[in-house]
């Protein structure tokens, strides 16, 4: 391992968190390049849980540096909060690195978020109202402001008052919506940006060393593939690039530095927020996977939309981040079930296709080809190998390996570090 990326093959909260730790352990360094807080995952470091939202979750090993690269969107009240929680718990915190690229999430970001969705009525995207979108948009449009805007007073200055101008206007004469104070950010988030100053370098040289030096580099993604801004099921999508080349853009290093893109998936599919999802059950076996497996927000305790495994999706992912390793999680869930489906394909109009299709109306048309397998009855939650699985689980197994195209590198049978099995 030198360059190891984690990326989500589904719609995010694949249980990313779990290989991420485990590798974790091996990695001297641990890097964030995407979307901010609208990701999270929990992680038990010595019976005690920690809720990761924006810091690596690499920061419990990393020496040589936790680091939030410039293609991230960093809310500072929310990064504060997570560190000073670290902190007081003894976690060492002086490793964090943060881009002077990064954009800030704004106040205003987040009611932009808000006014949006509820302006958007039925056709909301689902958003986690964090002001994602509005921090990408602002940073596409070119009035973000960064990091090294922050730090300079006069310079942020002069962006927040353009800004509140353009935005205000918006909420005021668009949304009917009350105008922000100026005196109500500025001196809050130049404080931030002072008290951030010592985390603050070019995070790409950082990196791009750390690599050059031979150091193990483990990037982190966020959300998942179909959530991508370029590759998911636009406009049901986040405002990030999920895949592994948004690594690349997302930190500033060659697309050759990766050699190692790991895939995380579950036995099944889940999707929070609206947008097509072609497999999705909303029958008593929906319910059930649901229930087993506890597939509420962790944050909101919304149900998550539950569905089959769909390797047209997988391909999907496979194709646009290059996966080479499958990370595959809750098989346990399957335990005392009568038949586990597969997506294999769609019928699209009475033809069968084996892509995603780009237009959304298409896609829900789509309707799900599936293969059928036994499940087994077998509790399989202390399972350590493949070989003391029970053969259905490894033919199941073998099929999503065989449809995907990819090599399982672990499968996990519970949520402890501990219920991994290990195949490469
Ligand atoms: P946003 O807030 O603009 O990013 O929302 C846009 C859509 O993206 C979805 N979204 C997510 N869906 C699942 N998991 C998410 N984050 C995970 C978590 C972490 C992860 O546990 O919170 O997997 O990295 C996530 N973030 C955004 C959202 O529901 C909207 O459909
Ligand atoms: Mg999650």
């Amino acid at each position: 391992m030198t360059a190891v990326a984690v990326v989500g093959s589904q719609w995010g909260d694949e249980g990313k968190g779990k290989i991420t730790d485990f590798l974790s352990k091996e990695a001297t360094m641990a890097v964030r390049s995407n979307g901010g807080n609208n990701a999270g995952h929990t992680i038990d470091i010595n019976g005690k849980e920690f809720k990761m939202r924006l810091i690596p979750s690499g920061i419990f090993a990393a020496s040589k540096g936790a680091v939030i690269g410039n293609g991230v969107v960093i809310n500072p009240e929310v990064m504060f909060g997570e560190l000073d929680n670290l902190a007081k718990n003894g976690i060492d915190i002086s490793k964090l690195r943060i881009s002077n690229r990064a954009n800030i999430i704004m106040p205003y970001d987040v009611k932009q978020d808000e006014y949006q969705e509820e302006a958007k009525g039925d056709k909301k995207i689902g958003t986690t109202k964090n002001g994602i979108g509005p921090t990408y948009m602002d940073k596409a449009s070119r009035i973000g402001i960064r990091v090294c805007d922050l730090l300079e007073k006069d310079t942020f200055e002069e962006k927040l008052r353009l800004n509140l101008k353009i935005k205000n206007e918006l909420f005021t004469k668009i949304y009917g919506k009350p105008a922000l104070k100026f005196e109500d950010i500025f001196e809050k988030y130049y404080a931030y940006g002072q008290k951030m100053k010592k985390y603050v370098t070019d995070t790409s040289v950082l990196v791009n060393d750390a690599l050059d030096n031979g150091e193990k580099v483990l990037f982190e993604g966020a959300q998942g593939t179909m959530l991508d801004i370029d590759e998911g099921t636009y406009p049901y999508v986040t405002s990030s690039n999920t895949i592994s080349g948004g690594i690349c853009s997302g930190i500033g290093m060659g697309a050759n530095r990766l050699n190692t893109v790991i895939g995380v998936c579950k036995a099944y599919t889940t999707r929070v927020g609206e947008g097509p999802f072609p497999t999705e059950l909303t029958d008593a076996i929906g319910d059930r996977i649901r229930d087993t497996a506890h597939e509420y927000g962790t944050v909101t305790g919304r149900p998550r939309r539950v569905g089959w495994f769909d390797s047209v999706a997988l391909r999907h992912a496979k194709r646009v981040s290059g996966i080479n390793g499958l990370s595959l999680n809750l098989l346990d869930v399957f335990s005392g079930f009568d038949k586990i489906k597969i997506a294999t394909a769609y019928e699209l109009d009475g033809k069968k296709i084996d892509y995603y299709p780009a237009s959304l109306k298409e896609l829900y048309r789509c309707k799900p080809v599936y293969e059928e397998l036994p499940a087994w009855d077998e509790d399989i939650t202390q399972v350590k190998t493949w070989d003391e699985l029970p053969e259905n689980a490894k033919k199941f197994l073998n099929r999503v390996s065989e449809l995907v195209g990819v090599p399982l590198v672990t499968v996990s049978v519970g949520p402890d570090r501990e219920q991994t099995i290990v195949l490469k």
